[in-house]
């Protein structure tokens, strides 16, 4: 059975490089934009693929057997039990416009299964992991034996008080679907907080800075990382109706998740 603790540490260290560089060599103002893809606002920059290449090449110099599934392309197939799931940068527009919320998201899967997660603001420097059945925690440094908080979502609150983060997806079609169903979600709730990057917003629920998640359309590059670190932190994820996937992602805690997840398919998501 792999270590689970090495699979980890294989992801910290290319995900800390990659966070570095990225931040490093990010130029002033907004970033030039290098290509589009499944929409004209699915933009990829060359410090995406750079990126993507240096993670891919660290982890696969440590575990040449393993798979290798990135955002921006020249995937790699398993010939081992792990396959890793990366998104070089989530948040891509936030990274062009300057906004400080894009992260490093890398995964290792087993099974179809995320075992860990790991996942850097590259803005701030925060990092977030997690081990399947080990929990889910913050970093406190950046040293390997850093001390680390112990991540466990959010408190005990009704569902009409919540705050939920979402994200709007890059086809025009699945957004006018979007807004519908949030016209109808937002008056039941506290509010929306819509930061831009998946990774980060699953993050945030397991920190408890949001109470609850909700968005349509994520890649399993979007999803792979935090998924791991949002339940290891404690809360339920589910799809429309079964696992999360690219039709529905929805997270909350144990206590409201069905009331939640009833009111999020009756808005129409
Ligand atoms: C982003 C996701 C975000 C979603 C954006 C975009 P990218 O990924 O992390 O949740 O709302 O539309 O898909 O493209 O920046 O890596």
């Amino acid at each position: 059975m792999t270590e689970l603790l090495e699979l980890l540490t294989v992801a910290r260290t290319a995900g800390q490089q990659a966070a570095t560089w990225v931040k490093d060599n990010r130029p002033p103002g907004r970033v030039g934009i290098a290509a589009t893809k499944s929409s004209p606002t699915d933009i990829v920059t060359e410090l995406d693929r750079r990126s993507e290449e240096l993670i891919r090449e660290i982890i696969l110099s440590a575990r040449p057997l393993d798979g290798f599934v990135g955002e921006e392309g020249q995937d790699v197939a398993a010939s081992s039990e792990v396959t890793w799931v990366v998104d070089p940068i989530d948040g891509t527009a936030n990274f062009v416009y300057g906004i400080p919320a894009y992260a490093v998201s890398i995964a290792a899967v087993i099974d179809g299964v995320s075992v860990i997660g790991y996942v850097v603001n590259i803005a701030s420097g925060e990092e977030f992991g997690a081990i399947r059945g080990g929990g889910a925690w913050q970093w406190l440094g950046s040293e390997t034996n850093a001390a680390r908080e112990k991540l466990t979502g959010p408190p005990a609150t009704s569902v009409d008080q919540l705050l939920v983060a979402t994200g709007f997806n890059y086809d025009a079609n699945v957004r006018r679907h979007q807004v519908t169903a949030l016209a109808l979600l937002l008056p039941q709730i506290r509010d929306i907080r819509r930061v831009g990057a998946a990774a980060l917003d699953l993050v945030a629920i397991a920190r408890g800075q949001v109470d609850a998640y909700v968005e349509q359309g994520l890649k399993p590059w979007d999803l792979a990382a935090g998924q791991v670190i949002a339940t290891e932190a404690g809360l339920v994820l589910s799809g429309y109706d079964g696992p999360p996937d690219e039709r529905l992602v929805m997270a909350a805690r144990p206590d409201i998740a069905e009331e939640y997840f009833a009111l999020i398919r009756a808005c129409g998501f």
